[in-house]
């Protein structure tokens, strides 16, 4: 099962990658573009060192953009 190392490895070299790269903007984070960031994209987005739920500050489930840029403002300090 060579394929299926090989396939892990590419997977943990992009997790890896993933973990250190700076989180995406908002524009880029909102995958399909309905103007706010669900659970999903969320975990796409690469904030990894916030919660979800501690940004979500009117507790819809989502974040709006201003929700969302508080916590790259965060990181960047
Ligand atoms: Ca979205
Ligand atoms: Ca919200």
């Amino acid at each position: 099962m060579k394929t299926t190392k090989l396939t892990l490895a590419i997977a943990a070299l992009l997790a890896s990658s993933l973990a250190f790269a700076a989180p995406l903007s908002f524009k880029k984070a909102d995958a399909n573009g309905d103007g706010s960031i669900d659970a999903a994209e969320f975990e796409a987005s690469g904030v990894k060192d916030k919660k979800m739920a501690s940004l979500d500050k009117d507790g819809d489930g989502k974040l709006s953009n201003k929700e969302y840029s508080a916590a790259l403002d965060e990181d960047c300090e």
